[in-house]
């Protein structure tokens, strides 16, 4: 991230997504741009795409591939990140532990220190989905009181909740600089 960064994308905002496989980070990102729904394919390695979001907000967009075995590497994603964006299966009430668990090993990680993150509870759209309030009851965030954070319930499918995740995002930022540091 640091060498393109340097190759000229300093006055953008480095938005980095994380969350398990088959999260819904893919589907979120195309779905912000503004794509036709398209099937995807898990990621390997990441996407990376740039957003113009409401307010003049020039986000550059990481989605990084959230397979077991890729998570070894989200570290190395983290360097000169903005804003965090955990993208949570609210359907997978079986892996929310391990979620919970991915997103304290991400928010421990040095290149995190008082970085804002902004928590999704995506698929919302389903049936099945665990409603909000009981999400944040078993994400233990409380004890990340030196990060600012929020957490949004939305779907990448039909969109429902992004808007409102993207004023969250910019919110998050202006308090970062504002309130939390
Ligand atoms: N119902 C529903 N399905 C969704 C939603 N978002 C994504 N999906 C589905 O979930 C599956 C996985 O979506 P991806 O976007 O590929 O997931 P990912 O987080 O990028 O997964 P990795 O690349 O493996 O990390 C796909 O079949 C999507 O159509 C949503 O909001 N609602
Ligand atoms: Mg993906």
């Amino acid at each position: 991230m640091g060498s393109v960064n340097s190759r000229g994308h300093k006055a953008e905002v480095q938005v980095v997504m994380m969350g398990l496989d088959s999260a819904g980070k893919t589907t979120l990102l195309y779905k912000l741009k503004g794509h036709e729904l398209v099937e995807t394919l898990p990621t390997i390695g990441f996407n990376v795409e740039p957003l113009k979001a409401p307010g003049h907000l020039s986000l550059t967009l990481w989605d990084v591939g959230g397979q077991t075995q890729l998570r070894a590497s989200w570290k190395d994603y983290l360097e000169g990140v903005n804003i965090l964006v955990y993208v949570l299966d609210s359907t997978d009430e079986t892996r929310l532990p391990e979620a919970v668990v991915e997103l304290w090993e991400v928010l421990d990680s040095p290149n995190m220190a008082r970085v804002p993150f902004l928590v999704l509870a995506n698929k919302q759209d389903a049936p099945d989905a665990l409603p909000l309030p009981e999400i944040r009851d078993r994400l233990g965030l409380e004890r990340y009181q030196d990060h600012c954070w929020e957490l949004r319930a939305c779907s990448a499918l039909t969109g429902e909740g992004l808007p409102e995740a993207l004023q969250s995002l910019k919110s998050l930022l202006t308090s970062r600089s504002h309130l939390c540091l």
